[in-house]
């Protein structure tokens, strides 16, 4: 492991393995919750992404992934100023999920508020047995404010966000990878290995098969079909005429390549 160069806040740390950059939320004793200045230590780490880095992880410390909203903060926001939060959270989050590279994120414990609106802009989710997934916002007075509306549907669809928010229903781990909430289910403790391992896998793709997938894949599902099959086609062919297509194809022709086998 070595350090990254970027200053971040101390809720925040940073580090590299190889060609995956590590990112803790490290504010453990306030459960992760998330104040402004970790949203910003956060835009500040997707934006400073060295070259190099082709996947990053993002997971926390201590007992939980995150507590969400720092409440602390809230209470002394007028109307304007929600709406000014609200946006620097879509500005920030957006940067996560259509930014340079896949995120993986690892998830144990809580993950709930803006948390897990934090956990949806993620490529890729991992979840600890340990997880649970709530949103408190309904018994709090206040809405979700950080894309969980537009993102959390697309996951889970609305009847279950309806129903976690208005009746503070919780989902377990095991529930949350049988609705697709996340795609892989780990031993408590072993997430961070899986999602080290998942990140490395992915960096080593075409960085624009990278590209594809986090800025095309999700515009073209929400297309019109006849939309969505042409911008498919001018992605695949923009890909395929990419040398480092024509390098993977060659080899693979060639006996070197990798071969799709059952994991
Ligand atoms: C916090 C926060 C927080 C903990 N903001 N300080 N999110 C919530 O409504 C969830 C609120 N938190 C909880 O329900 C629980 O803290 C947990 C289930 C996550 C963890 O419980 P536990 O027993 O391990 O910890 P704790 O004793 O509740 O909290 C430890 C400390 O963290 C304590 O501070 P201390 O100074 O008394 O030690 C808590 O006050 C503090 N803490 N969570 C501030 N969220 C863009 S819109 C997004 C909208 C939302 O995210 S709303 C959902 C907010």
């Amino acid at each position: 492991m070595q350090g990254l160069a970027m200053t971040l806040p101390a809720s925040l740390a940073a580090e590299r393995d190889g060609a995956v950059a590590i990112l803790k939320l490290a504010r453990p004793l306030k459960r992760n919750a998330l104040d402004d200045e970790t949203i910003l230590g956060i835009e500040t780490f997707f934006t400073a992404l060295p070259d190099g880095i082709g996947a990053v992880v993002l997971h926390g410390e201590g007992e939980h992934f995150s507590a969400g909203l720092d409440l602390g903060e809230l209470k002394e926001r007028d109307v304007t100023q929600g709406i000014a939060h609200s946006g620097l959270w879509h500005r920030v989050f957006d940067k996560i999920q259509f930014g340079k590279v896949p995120v993986v994120a690892v998830l144990h414990g809580a993950v709930v508020g803006g948390g897990l609106e934090l956990a949806a802009c993620a490529h890729v989710r991992v979840a600890e047995h340990s997880t649970y997934y709530a949103l408190p916002e309904g018994s709090r007075g206040i809405f979700v404010g950080g894309g969980g509306s537009v993102r959390l549907p697309r996951l889970i669809g609305v009847a279950r966000m309806a129903d976690m928010m208005l009746t503070g229903r919780t989902y377990s781990a095991e529930e949350g990878q049988a609705m697709g909430l996340t795609t892989y289910l780990v031993d408590v403790g072993k997430g961070l290995r899986k999602g080290l391992e998942l990140a490395a896998r992915i960096a080593e793709n075409a960085p624009l098969t990278n590209f594809a997938v986090m800025h095309a894949l999700p515009r073209i599902a929400e297309m019109d079909p006849a939309g969505g099959l042409a911008m498919e086609a001018l992605m695949s062919s923009i890909a395929q005429a990419d040398g480092e297509a024509k390098a993977r194809l060659k080899a693979f022709l060639e006996k070197r390549g990798p071969k799709a086998t059952r994991s």
